[in-house]
């Protein structure tokens, strides 16, 4: 059976093979999507972000039916934050500091993990990651050439920041890149959509968006 699917995208159809294809999901944890988190201490509204949960739980369901390598990813940092950069402990005041789920942004605590309706199973990738960007001081570029992986679909938080310097990340090292728009979110609306146009522009500077019932549609 063909692996070869035709998704409709801007700037124009996203081609990709079943087999050399991941779903990426980017920082879907409690620090980004729940009250108390890193997030909403950066003062934002965390109701922006935590509704495209069922729509990346459909998207990874789909996945998981069609053996799709599945990465989640997780921003955060050693308990003793001796891998948190200067400029970004200034910025970023609160990493490290106790709040209601724990120790903002430090691995291991219950913030810093991914929410329940988007928990990984055996067999999917966790990678945590220092940055903004997935590639940036982590092992993903050499699990993905591992796996024979040259297409990404991607969602999660926050469009603007770590999913768009991944497909940043990922449009250098020569991955094609498809975002899934309605799997993606920004605290504000505004950074969300700029961030689709930024990426599709320029006859797919950086990759496709589409929103994911495009690829549901294609996969069924
Ligand atoms: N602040 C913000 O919008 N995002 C982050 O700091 N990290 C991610 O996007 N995951």
């Amino acid at each position: 059976m063909s692996k070869q699917y035709s998704v409709e995208a801007k700037p124009y159809n996203f081609e990709f093979d079943l087999d050399k294809t991941a779903l990426v999901i980017i920082d879907m944890q409690r620090d980004f999507l729940s009250p108390g988190g890193f997030g909403e201490q950066l003062g934002n509204d965390v109701s922006t972000t935590n509704v495209i949960i069922p729509d990346v739980k459909k998207m990874l369901e789909t996945a998981r039916e069609k053996d799709m390598l599945v990465i989640h990813t997780r921003e955060g940092h050693r308990p003793d934050l001796s891998d948190v950069p200067p400029s970004k402990q200034a910025r970023g005041g609160n990493i490290g500091k106790q709040g209601p789920m724990g120790r903002i942004l430090v691995r291991g605590e219950y913030g810093h993990d991914i929410v329940d309706e988007l928990q990984p199973v055996e067999g999917e990738v966790v990678l945590d990651k220092p940055g903004k960007g997935a590639f940036y001081q982590t092992d993903l570029d050499l699990i993905l050439k591992n796996k024979n992986i040259e297409t990404l679909l991607v969602a999660g938080v926050t469009t603007h920041v770590c999913v768009q310097t991944t497909i940043r990340e990922a449009n250098d090292r020569g991955y094609e890149c498809l975002m899934l728009e309605d799997c993606c979110a920004a605290f504000d609306a505004k950074d969300h959509e700029d961030s689709i146009r930024m990426i599709n522009q320029q006859g797919g500077i950086f990759g496709w968006t589409a929103p994911s019932t495009n690829v549901l549609e294609v996969l069924k």
